[in-house]
């Protein structure tokens, strides 16, 4: 290696999976993965950067096109073998034939190790045999990788047959179902095929989980500090003479509905940029339960809830919670409120950059009736965002960044429906901190009990940690 910085090659043949291996392992969804073959025609390096610095390099190469003329170059040559890359590159660099395989091996004779990345749902073929040969012959550290493309065609044996000839470590790394665990396994892998590696690519590891870990703090706080706003969240508004309160009551619970919404959604925005997804819609499956609103009937019953327990979340639902009135102070009329209604707007004003809705209306309440659409009372939503929360934060850490299909591709039982809510296989104990939690922070007061949000919050962390060596979702 040239720096300090690992750098390591991935080749193969042409789409196999390379681009897609690389984008994964990088959580770079910026790379070209196209199911056209020779999408990738040049070489370009990955750098994963951590905290601003540089950690580890991936290079995504071109498909091998002339494997067997490459070879029998390669079987010809007569010089000293750690120069053969540099020779080759000498004698081939402006051949046409040969572009793709003098791109392909610049990363690997300026010295990064090899990842030679197969599909291992298809059989191994005479031009396979050739590329590792070649591979072989390069002396360099290298490693190969099936990435299984179909589940139904399984040549993983064959595959392993083959290369514990040519290979100092082999790897099954699925680029489009790859995990946080898998890449750190790769990794792992790759520290055993040369020794000099060994020290630098424990502290790549070591640098990954404890950024891992520092997205999983993050992450536990924005759905803290969202399900917090949430169930603290109300809109109130004073009524004039000339309203209907029905229908004031209506606009403000949809009002009070759209903002929430809009709450969980830029949490759920934020979870997703924490973990580099960029270009492309995490796009959930059609079973998830986020794909039903937040405050329909049919999200609270997928998420567990019981046939009593919707019966209470009704007024939720209806968003009708906590629409009470504010009733007249000091006996002013409806017609007397309006007329210090300007009061009241200049009022808002002068609180200037306070948000308004954070002072308790009472604080301007200048008398007369006030509507007020939350903030909701009911324990069970708390469960419900919190679930959400969860079953989003799994959705994005088990997509890679390589997959670009749609879809998700596992069978959807009753089963997978069933399993989601998170929340209704809690603890005793752990629904005690979620109670007490709901309790600080509900209503419309400071919250005092501070210690309540911080065990909460360390629950949820634990909730992630635990859903991050899950597949499942
Ligand atoms: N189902 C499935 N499809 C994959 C997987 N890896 C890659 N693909 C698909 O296979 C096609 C080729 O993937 P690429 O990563 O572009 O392949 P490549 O080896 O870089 O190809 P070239 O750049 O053309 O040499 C794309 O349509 C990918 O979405 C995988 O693990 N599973
Ligand atoms: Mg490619």
């Amino acid at each position: 290696m040239s720096s300090d910085i690992p750098e390591f090659a991935v080749l193969g043949h042409p789409n196999e999976g390379k681009s897609a291996v690389v984008s994964t392992l990088t959580e770079d969804d910026q790379v070209r993965v196209s199911p056209v073959p020779g999408e990738t025609t040049v070489c370009r390096t990955y750098t994963v950067k951590i905290d601003g610095k540089e950690i580890i390099r991936f290079v995504d190469t071109p498909g091998f096109q002339v494997p067997r003329q490459t070879l029998a170059w390669f079987n010809a040559y007569p010089g000293e073998p750690h120069r053969i890359l540099d020779e080759f590159i000498a004698v081939h660099e402006s051949d046409p034939f040969y572009a793709d395989e003098v791109e392909l091996f610049r990363p690997v004779a300026r010295g990064a190790g090899i990842i030679y990345v197969v599909n291992g749902s298809r059989p191994v073929r005479a031009d396979d045999l050739a590329e590792m040969e070649i591979l072989r012959l390069t002396g360099r550290p290298r490693m190969a990788v099936i990435n299984s493309k179909h589940a139904e065609n399984d040549y993983t044996r064959d595959w392993r047959r083959e290369f514990g000839k040519y290979f100092n470590s082999i790897r099954i790394f699925n680029a489009n179902t790859a995990n946080f665990y898998d890449r750190i396994k790769m990794l792992e892998s790759l520290k055993s095929i040369d020794q000099e590696w060994e020290l630098v690519l424990a502290r790549v590891i070591q640098a990954f989980q404890a950024e891992w870990e520092k997205r999983n703090r993050l992450a536990s706080a924005y759905i803290t500090h969202a399900i917090e706003k949430s169930i603290r969240f109300f809109v109130s508004r004073g009524l004039t003479g000339d309203d209907d309160p029905v229908l004031v009551q209506e606009e403000l619970a949809e009002v009070y509905r759209k903002q929430v919404r809009d709450i969980e959604t830029s949490m759920f925005h934020h979870i997703r940029a924490l973990f580099r997804h960029r270009l492309y819609e995490v796009s959930l499956p059609d079973y998830s339960v986020l794909q039903h609103d937040l405050f329909s009937r049919k999200t609270w019953e997928l998420l567990g809830l019981t046939r009593t327990q919707l019966a209470a979340a009704g007024a939720v639902l209806g968003g009708t919670m906590g629409a009470v009135a504010d009733t007249a102070a000091h006996g002013l009329s409806f017609g007397m409120f309006t007329a210090i209604g300007g009061l009241l707007g200049a009022g808002s004003a002068v609180l200037g950059g306070r948000r308004v809705a954070d002072k308790s209306p009472a604080g301007i309440r200048l008398g007369g009736d006030r509507i007020q659409v939350g903030p909701n009372e009911n324990p069970q939503f708390l469960y419900i965002l919190l679930d959400r929360g969860l079953i989003y934060y799994a959705h994005i850490i088990n997509r890679p960044h390589g997959r670009r299909e749609k879809r998700n591709i596992t069978d959807i039982t009753d089963d997978t429906v069933k399993k989601q809510g998170i929340t209704t296989a809690l603890t005793p104990a752990r629904r005690q901190v979620c109670a007490r939690y709901f309790k600080a922070v509900k209503g419309r007061r400071r919250i005092k009990d501070k210690k309540a949000v911080l065990s909460f919050a360390a629950l949820v962390l634990s909730l992630l940690e635990e859903l991050s060596q899950r597949t499942d979702y």
